[in-house]
């Protein structure tokens, strides 16, 4: 876990890196008809994203037709808002459901108000599902709430209760629409629901539409947060158009990056690659160690469903919810939690009390979330920490989920002079004893936990962290052709970087960092933090690999070279990348780039690509293909990239040494079934990750 200081450094470092890249490689090629760097940090500044990193604990809400048949099908009981779906229930039949729809016992101020005494900041509601029936009033389609018994637009009430009580009112719109006929694919079993005359487009044109609706009517709206976005038909270029369009319409709104196509898996960074969105949404989970300079949200049930299943009572304590909650803080990000009201209006009894649980710890302990950044702490062994910077210093908020049992609560390798520490359920009455050994804090606590959900321990620090952490070493390469420009970073306060080469560790005697070092040789470098002539940290080391690049069959740039690569089509029903050199192709041709056309069929395919790529300097290359399902590639038949098996998305990497000129270049894809996808990366020490661009593929 890093701390936000950090991560803007890293961020300006990469930013820093983009535009100097892009400017070598269009100066390196004589051409460049197309824009070389397409990927710009469109993400919110911010100030606009200030509330939303503020409040850190929001609540979700799935609530449509599908809460009529209330998890129920031909006797099954294992649905939610997948229903019509998973149950493959005709349009018809599920169409009849509005007619039973009729929630009078909604109260939008009651759900407003059990939100905002849970603590929770703002409210995300399903506008419309994957199942296309829309929960607001809308011109655009009938499938919406107006036609239902109950007739009116329950989101205008819920606008104005969040208005009224302060949290931020958001609309989660599915992209995903299984009943407009205009949008493609239909569901694999909906054999009778002809695509004929269906189009795209059309279905582009009636979102935005629908969009204008929720952003015109409903005062401001805090997020749009898009889903469903995974299926073919969707592209990047549909996602910067709603971006976009969302933005003009309300220029402070927040964009998920379920807005984009490159989402990888159920999380995927928002930012950095192919355009996405404001944050990212790792779904149903907690990301190890966060996402590292990127603003994340995890939204994640209560019980096994988002919307109402009736039968389904596997609610999480609210002992664990919590401690989600602050773990989720711990690093840097934001947890939407979720309830499925029922089709009368209501939010089942199990979600209320565990919401009015949190909120009573909330009210004790809110200070250790709303607000706080990511752990200063790589790990701690009892538990989980937030931080709060102050006028004149920092709290730490030390969330203790394995009580000690000697009663000694043991800080690692943290050198401040604390001022005091106290619970927060204490008000700052009883301060807590605070020991020092070496270089450890010792807090003492009596010898049961006071509070069985969760006790937090505000320590009072008069500066910032200072945690006796190494130096780091930014290059992320540890193999170099010619020289290596090696940089260290240390984000404490008046420390000296000393470093050495080889066995030893740094003494105060070695060489002062001032500057990046540059190597010519293999060498371990090593570094430590010192201040007034002692260690404050141990050292750290890394070894960097002189290493020869693999030689390029021509290291001039060849304008008659054809543009392009040369491709092999074929058609089987693979689980791995079988051996394509035994196979005969459906189709050969030539093609820009790692696309799949032309192609007969949307599954079942695989293709082969073959020519050179441009390189345009002697260095260490990592390549990586994001792809659904299976690719690999190969540099002068060396498997740079093993991406292989059946699988969403998934991004892997691999590195070479490569000469300036042309190389070699293969690369093996195949689709088995569901959606398809191909990218392939380029990065090296001077050049920012980016898609490899068309202009320096040939053949
Ligand atoms: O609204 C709730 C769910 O109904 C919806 N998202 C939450 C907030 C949801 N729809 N589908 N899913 C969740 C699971 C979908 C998973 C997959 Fe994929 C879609 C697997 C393959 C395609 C997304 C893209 C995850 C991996 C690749």
């Amino acid at each position: 876990m890093k701390t936000r200081l950090m991560i803007s450094l890293l961020f300006s470092l990469t930013f820093t890196g983009i535009r100097q890249s892009g400017a070598q490689l269009n100066g390196i090629l004589p051409t460049s008809d197309s824009p070389v760097l397409k990927t710009e940090h469109t993400q919110q500044p911010d100030t606009q994203m200030a509330w939303w990193r503020e409040a850190r604990f929001g609540m979700f809400i799935h609530w449509g037709l599908y809460a009529v048949p209330a998890g129920e099908w031909n006797g099954k009981t294992g649905y939610g808002e997948w229903i019509r779906t998973s149950a493959e229930i005709p349009l018809d039949r599920y169409d009849l459901f509005k007619h039973s729809f009729n929630p009078v016992q909604f109260e939008a101020e009651t759900w407003v108000r059990l939100a905002r005494d849970a603590g929770m900041k703002y409210i995300v509601i399903t506008a419309k599902h994957h199942d296309g029936f829309c929960m607001f009033g809308t011109k655009q389609t009938d499938f919406n709430i107006l036609t239902t018994p109950f007739k009116h637009d329950p989101m205008l009430e819920l606008a104005a209760a969040c208005k009224k009580f302060g949290l931020k009112f958001c609309f989660y719109y599915s992209i995903m629409d299984w009943h407009h006929p205009d949008y493609l694919p239909r569901r694999d079993w909906e054999k009778n629901r002809t695509t004929e005359g269906a189009d795209f487009n059309r279905y582009f044109s009636y979102m935005k539409a629908q969009l204008n609706e929720l952003l015109s009517n409903y005062g401001d709206i805090g997020v749009l947060w898009f889903d469903g976005e995974w299926e073919s038909a969707w592209n990047e270029k549909y996602g910067r158009e709603i971006y976009d369009y969302v933005r003009a319409l309300q220029p402070l709104i927040l964009v998920n990056n379920r807005v984009g196509a490159g989402r990888i898996g159920n999380e995927g960074p928002p930012i950095g690659r192919a355009f996405g969105g404001d944050f990212g949404t790792p779904e149903q989970q907690i990301p190890d160690t966060g996402i590292p300079g990127v603003d994340w949200e995890t939204c994640m049930t209560m019980n096994n469903h988002w919307g109402y299943n009736k039968t389904d009572k596997n609610y999480k304590p609210a002992r664990e919810i919590i401690r989600m909650l602050a773990d989720i803080a711990s690093k840097g990000g934001n947890y939407l939690l979720n309830v499925g009201p029922t089709a009368h209006g209501l939010i089942p009894e199990e979600s209320i009390e565990r919401l009015e649980t949190i909120g009573s710890w909330m009210k004790i302990n809110g200070q250790a979330i709303y607000g706080t950044m990511a752990s200063p702490f790589r790990d701690l062994a009892w538990g989980r920490c937030t931080q709060k910077k102050t006028t004149n210093g920092t709290i730490l908020f030390l969330h203790v989920f394995n009580w000690p049992y000697d009663g000694k609560l043991e800080i690692p390798g943290i050198l401040n002079t604390p001022e005091k520490a106290h619970f927060l359920s204490d008000h700052d009455t009883t301060r807590l004893k605070i020991m020092r050994t070496h270089e450890n804090l010792v807090i003492v606590l009596p010898k049961t936990d006071p509070d069985s959900l969760l006790s937090v321990i505000a320590l009072y620090l008069r500066e910032k962290p200072d945690l006796t952490d190494p130096p780091e070493i930014i290059n992320e390469f540890d193999t170099f052709t010619d020289s290596l420009s090696i940089i260290l970073y240390s984000g404490r306060d008046s420390v000296e970087i000393r470093y050495n080469f080889g066995d030893s560790e740094p003494v105060f005697s070695s060489p002062l960092y001032t500057g990046p070092i540059t190597v010519t040789t293999s060498a371990t470098m090593n570094a430590r933090c010192f201040r007034n002539g002692n260690p404050v940290s141990s050292a750290i080391s890394k070894e960097f690999k002189k290493i020869s690049p693999v030689p390029s069959i021509n290291h001039h740039y060849d304008t008659t070279m054809e543009k392009g690569l040369l491709f092999r089509y074929y058609e089987g029903s693979w689980d791995s990348l079988p051996d394509f050199s035994q196979d005969k192709p459906i189709k050969t041709g030539t093609i820009r780039d790692f696309l799949f056309i032309p192609r007969n069929q949307d599954e079942n395919f695989g293709f082969v690509y073959e020519g050179y790529v441009w390189i345009p300097e002697t260095n260490v290359y990592s390549f990586s293909t994001i792809s659904d399902d299976g690719s690999c590639l190969w540099i002068e038949n060396q498997l740079v990239v093993n991406n292989d098996g059946l699988h969403g998305m998934v991004e892997k990497s691999g590195n070479i040494a490569l000469a300036k000129g042309y190389h070699k270049i293969r690369l093996a894809y195949f689709e088995r079934t569901g959606s398809d996808n191909l990218t392939v990366t380029i990065k090296s020490p001077t050049l920012s990750k980016q898609p490899l661009p068309q202009e320096i593929l040939c053949h």
